[in-house]
């Protein structure tokens, strides 16, 4: 390529809005921009990586001094990517503007009021293309990718990248299940598509880290794999602990886990998603209560933290599920966990249920982010399912339990370290202690910023109320 033909390239990943208070904590990228601007670097375009929570700012019109802008974009961010692209054309109506990512992948025809271009899918196969002109079309849709045929991230690209407090990899794309609230097999497909375990090994040879957060969306879907996976990280001598996502399912292969944690696993991300058998039936999990519980031994046999995560507000689900699932959590000792109400992403198939059936409440796209209710559910209304989910958070994070953890701490400390296990399991108690006292600030922290949000939600019960009266008070007809 002559030098004329190489581009200044941007993407920006942006931040979640200032409803989602969790958002704010966030310091952790999608991959996504970061495979694609590796390729272009490559090729020898100048390309930088802007992630708004990195940054700790918003970025602004001097950031995006770029000949092309390369935005990505999750439903509930989506309108700050749209927000970034006017700007970028008011001050450069001659730049490009690419847009991709899961939202846009499912949404396509918003998206293309606001750029040039809109990727259908994974980016790796076209974004050269896109960038140096020789696509042209509106809407560019991607075949599902082989991981090995592009190069392994260059997270220097990204600014700030040294602030990311662990870092991140992925090993897969697609998940062999299909559970119908998550847009993880609509976009990445239900074929498990791994990166070679040479190829893993070699990006952590090159990292080096200190702590890994496996992004997969299933970890250890194949278990020989997983086998090998962790006798190679055993043997490389890289001294390095992880975490990552994984189901209840691994744990039916205990030895395995015990292999993993050997080899560092120190933290799993779990979608328990209920203690409802009807709703777990419902979401088309593919686990059982029984299987929870039996796995949350497993994990804790092992010395391995479980985050645990749930969805409330399934048509199965009434107004007690949330108190009988925080008490779940502590009975089980459950180290820390994410109470989230469904949300019907655009391309599941709660999506396509609901919007058929006329239950989505709106379609303000920051609000659907696991935080707020955004449809009518069945067995409550819109502002119970709301409470209910702080209160399963009020309750799993109190100040109470918060004391309770330190508690332990100080008295496990004597008789642990007389058993020589001081570090193992002194650690998980101060943790646990810490996090629930973080849960706690960012719960009320969620409910200073959505007064106006709850207030929406009240307005619809009254509504509802004030139908209902009419209807009882209308005039029988003699
Ligand atoms: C890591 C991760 C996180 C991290 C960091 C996330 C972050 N910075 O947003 C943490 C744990 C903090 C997190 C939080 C949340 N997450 Co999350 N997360 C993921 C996960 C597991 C991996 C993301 C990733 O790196 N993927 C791999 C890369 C390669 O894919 P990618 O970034 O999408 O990029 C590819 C394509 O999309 C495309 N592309 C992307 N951008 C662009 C741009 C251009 C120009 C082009 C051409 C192409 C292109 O090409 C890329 C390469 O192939 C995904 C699941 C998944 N498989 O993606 C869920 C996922 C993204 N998360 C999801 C959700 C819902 C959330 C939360 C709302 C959950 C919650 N209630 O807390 C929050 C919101 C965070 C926020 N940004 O505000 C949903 C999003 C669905 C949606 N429609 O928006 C996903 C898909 C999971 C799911 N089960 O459905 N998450
Ligand atoms: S929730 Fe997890 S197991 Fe279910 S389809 Fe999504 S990624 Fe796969």
């Amino acid at each position: 390529m002559e030098r004329k033909d190489k581009k200044k390239v941007v993407f920006v990943e942006p931040r979640g809005s200032d409803d989602n208070v969790f958002s704010r904590f966030l310091s952790l990228p999608l991959m996504g921009p970061i495979y694609l601007a590796t390729i272009l670097k490559k090729r020898g375009h100048r390309v930088r990586v802007l992630n708004e929570h990195l940054l700790r700012r918003d970025v602004n019109i001097n950031d995006l001094d770029a000949d092309v802008l390369c935005l990505t974009g999750l439903t509930q961010t989506i309108n700050r990517s749209f927000e970034i692209a006017r700007m970028f054309k008011l001050q450069n109506p001659d730049g490009k503007v690419i847009i991709g990512g899961i939202h846009v992948s499912m949404l396509q025809d918003e998206a293309a009021l606001f750029a040039d271009h809109v990727v259908i899918g994974e980016g790796e196969p076209v974004i050269a293309d896109l960038v140096e002109g020789r696509i042209t079309d509106k809407f560019v849709r991607t075949e599902h990718i082989n991981l090995d045929d592009y190069p392994l991230p260059d997270f220097t690209l990204l600014e700030n990248y040294q602030k990311m407090y662990i870092t991140p990899m992925i090993t897969s794309r697609g998940c062999p299940f299909d559970c119908n609230f998550c847009a993880v097999t609509e976009m990445y497909g239900k074929k498990y598509r791994t990166l070679s375990i040479d190829n893993t090994m070699k990006t952590l040879r090159k990292l080096q880290p200190k702590k890994v957060f496996f992004y997969d969306d299933n970890f250890a879907a194949l278990k020989s794999r997983t086998y090998e996976m962790v006798k190679r990280f055993k043997r490389s001598g890289l001294d390095f602990r992880w975490t990552a996502q994984v189901r209840t399912d691994l744990t039916n292969d205990p030895k395995l886990v015990e292999k993993m944690a050997d080899a560092g696993l120190y933290n799993v991300y779990v979608g328990f998603e209920s203690i409802n058998p009807a709703t777990l039936k419902r979401f088309n999990k593919a686990q059982g209560l029984e299987q929870i519980k039996r796995s949350i031994k497993v994990f804790h046999d092992n010395d391995i933290n479980i985050h645990g995560m749930f969805i409330f507000g399934s048509d199965d689900d009434d107004k007690h599920v949330f108190r009988r699932t925080s008490e779940f959590c502590n009975e089980h000792g459950i180290n820390s966990t994410q109470f989230g109400i469904l949300t019907p992403l655009p391309g599941t198939q709660v999506y396509k249920e609901f919007e058929q059936q006329g239950r989505l409440l709106h379609k303000m796209w920051n609000y659907y982010d696991a935080l707020h209710a955004v449809y009518r559910p069945m067995k409550m209304t819109p502002l119970e399912l709301q409470e209910g989910m702080l209160d399963a958070f009020n309750d799993f994070y109190s100040y109470s339990r918060a004391a309770n953890e330190a508690l332990n701490t100080f008295f496990e400390y004597p008789t642990t370290a007389i058993k020589g296990l001081y570090s193992r399991v002194r650690l998980p108690s101060f943790t646990n202690a810490s996090l629930r006292l973080m849960g706690t600030h960012i719960v009320k922290s969620w409910v200073k910023h959505n007064k106006d949000y709850m207030e929406f939600l009240g307005s619809l019960e009254l509504k509802k109320r004030a139908l209902s009266y009419m209807a009882q008070a209308k005039p029988t007809q003699q």
